[in-house]
């Protein structure tokens, strides 16, 4: 052991105790001698003679301090290590950010404008029909899901207009508006077509249709009032209740109707007004009536030129049967009708919900249940039929 002093036997029996797993070579490295030096001092301390190395010149409070010495070694060793462990999770981490920054590089969400107002003109078309202004719908009769009298259909009517003036102030401020159509489909009464009406009405069909006459005059110039429209189109077609025939009649049939005394009067009503260049009446001459709207040709009528009879699918068949046929006398895009008190909507026809809504009848018939409520949609120069909004009146 002359070639070994005693710090270097220390150091080396320290550190394979701390580090079991340490080969020679390493150990030589970190205490700075030879690996035949490392096996030495090991093989000796292993055979417990390490007591040869032990250095008697030193007196007892050398060995103590020298111990006290060899522990803060140790202690700042452990902290060394833990110190680097330490690091080496931080550099982990920061490995992790570094990966997260260059993920944010390629996600770049994309930025939008928002457009300037739509250069496109839109003309909204609101549907008025089947509002049986003269029947009486007892409440306690259906469940309560509705009724219905004269002042509940001045209130829904009152409603109507209210909400159309909402509707077209909502779509101008993206579109310009320059005209509307109103299109009157029919049964703004119910009439004595039936026995039951005749003894349940609150009016008789003369009566009723001067109630509609001031519903509608008021409706239209309240519209054209409140609104900066260059032009107001009335569409007019007349339905199967306000007919002053027994059976419904295909000949001259708007002439056969009380609706045709009311179209009439308000034609000739506005035409003497200070609203006369604004408004233009487009009176019914047989069931449909036509209209192009921004290169979209609109048929309009009452709608019970239709058969149906109740199947599952509702009246979607029996029109997409209809209109075909329709079609080949006189081709539109669109098909825009009432009768059926159900709001339905679909690529190339609209029909209208009622005024009125549910009703004993509709009952008996097993309808489909719907609030009262009317159609607005739009024809847009771009984008054709759009923004269909129902107007729910309750
Ligand atoms: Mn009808």
């Amino acid at each position: 052991m002359s070639d070994l002093n005693i710090n270097l036997c220390n150091n080396v029996v320290e550190l394979k105790q701390l580090h079991p797993d340490w080969g020679r070579g390493r150990i030589a490295k970190y205490v700075g001698c030879t690996e035949s030096q490392v096996r030495t001092i090991l093989r000796k301390y292993n055979n417990d003679e390490l007591e040869e190395v032990v250095d008697t010149s030193t007196t007892p409070d050398d060995d103590l301090t020298l111990q006290k010495s060899k522990k803060k070694v140790n202690t700042y060793r452990r902290k060394y290590i833990t110190a680097l462990n330490k690091i080496e999770l931080l550099e982990e981490q920061l490995d992790h950010i570094n990966q997260i920054s260059n993920l944010f590089k390629v996600i770049v969400p994309n930025q939008y404008s928002v457009l300037p107002k739509d250069p496109n003109e839109a003309v909204p078309i609101v549907v008025a029909s089947d509002w049986h202004i003269d029947e009486v719908v007892d409440g306690n009769a259906i469940g309560n899901v509705n009724e219905f009298d004269l002042d509940i259909a001045r209130e829904r009517v009152k409603q109507f207009f209210q909400y159309t003036l909402r509707l077209h102030n909502m779509c101008k401020t993206e579109s310009p508006i320059n005209t509307l159509v109103f299109a009157a489909l029919g049964d703004f009464i119910s009439g004595w077509i039936h026995e039951e009406l005749l003894s349940s009405n609150s009016m008789t069909p003369p009566e009723a249709i001067v109630e509609v006459f001031n519903m509608l005059s008021g409706g239209l110039k309240f519209l054209l009032d409140e609104t900066d429209i260059q032009k107001l189109i009335f569409v007019g077609t007349v339905g199967n209740h306000s007919r002053i025939t027994q059976r419904i009649q295909a000949k001259n049939s708007p002439k056969k109707s009380y609706e045709w005394p009311i179209y009439n009067f308000l034609a000739k009503w506005f035409a003497n007004s200070e609203y006369a260049d604004r408004i233009q009446f487009k009176l019914p001459t047989g069931y449909f009536n036509y209209l192009t709207v921004l290169n979209k040709k609109i048929r309009f009528h009452h709608g019970d030129g239709i058969r149906y009879n109740g199947g599952v699918a509702g009246i979607h068949v029996p029109l997409k049967k209809a209109i075909p046929q329709w079609n080949k006398a006189n081709k539109v895009d669109l098909d825009v009708m009432g009768h059926w008190h159900t709001r339905e909507t679909s690529r190339d026809y609209v029909i209208n919900g009622s005024l009125i809504g549910y009703n004993e009848y509709a009952e008996k018939i097993k309808a489909d249940y719907e609030p009262p409520q009317q159609s607005f949609f739009l024809i847009h120069q771009k984008f054709g039929k759009t923004a269909e909004f129902p107007i729910v009146l309750k």
